[in-house]
């Protein structure tokens, strides 16, 4: 099979639409890969040219050695992608040991996977160690509201986790684990890669302050669902503090408590902590 007819293929085309639509991908910020599963792999390798050279990745992801993942290029625009995906995407072979890379598909223009690679891969490595190699997806996005946030607030995991669980009450049930934030660093190299997973080990979201966010997820609709979800929460809160910097009343503790238990989740305690 044509790897433009494949379904993982088909579904990122979907979500990449999806995420340019909500406003989150000015120019070409934002970028995207997919683990391709075994049968991924087993289905369009027909279509998968071997041969060109390796490049490094510039950090080692040994349990990732071998693998393939659909990867947005650098410098592409969110908004070519699914006029021109052949030229914005492409698909990558890790090496056996998990330091190089090779384009086995797409890239058509001479084009390279994104800047933010290592983060990437890193997350991916480290989800998949938590997830049993369920997860699939790293997803990186500009969203307006989650960016603001992070000039007004301090910038520690439980802050951020709390303030988005009180905007909205799905929240903490979509997130249980919080969220974590990384201050703000110069992006695309090996150090935000290494302190984004440390931030992985423990979160499916991790903020770069005055920068964005990364998601990860098993599928396409939950990693796009919790971008989503975050970056709404984030409006509200907006919202709210532009009209004025007192709430009136909002969710507490207890309240986040009988969540918890209502719908079987696990909530992060240390956001749990009592407001003055
Ligand atoms: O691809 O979003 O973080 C552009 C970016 C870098
Ligand atoms: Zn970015």
């Amino acid at each position: 099979m044509r790897v433009a007819e494949a379904k993982f293929y088909q579904d990122y085309l979907d979500m990449a639409a999806h995420g340019e639509k909500m406003g989150w991908h000015e120019r070409n910020g934002g970028n995207f890969t997919y683990w391709l599963k075994p049968e991924d792999v087993e289905m369009v390798k027909d279509d998968l040219q071997v041969g060109r050279q390796w490049n490094s990745i510039g950090i080692m992801v040994r349990q990732l050695a071998g693998q393939y993942f659909l990867i947005s290029g650098t410098g592409k625009y969110f908004y070519n992608i699914n006029r021109d995906p052949e030229d914005c995407l492409g698909i990558i072979e890790l090496d056996d040991k998990g330091e190089n890379y090779r384009i086995v598909w797409g890239f058509s223009g001479g084009g390279r996977p994104t800047s933010e690679m290592p983060t990437h891969l890193m997350n991916m490595e480290v989800r998949a160690r938590a997830t049993g190699d369920k997860n699939r997806v790293i997803y990186h996005a500009h969203c307006t509201n989650l960016i603001a946030m992070t000039f007004l607030l301090p910038l520690k995991d439980e802050v951020f986790t709390r303030e988005l669980w009180e905007m909205m009450t799905e929240c903490p049930v979509v997130f249980p684990e919080g969220v974590g934030i990384v201050e703000w660093m110069v992006p695309g190299g090996r150090e935000i890669a290494v302190a984004t997973a440390q931030k992985a080990e423990k979160y499916n979201a991790v903020i770069w302050a005055h920068h964005g966010l990364f998601c990860s997820g098993e599928d396409f609709d939950s990693t796009f669902g919790l971008m989503h979800a975050i970056e709404k929460s984030a409006e509200i809160w907006i919202k709210v503090h532009s009209v004025s910097s007192q709430m009136r009343q909002t969710i507490s503790v207890d309240g986040f408590r009988q969540l918890a238990r209502e719908f079987n989740v696990q909530l992060n305690e240390q956001a749990l902590y009592e407001k003055e």
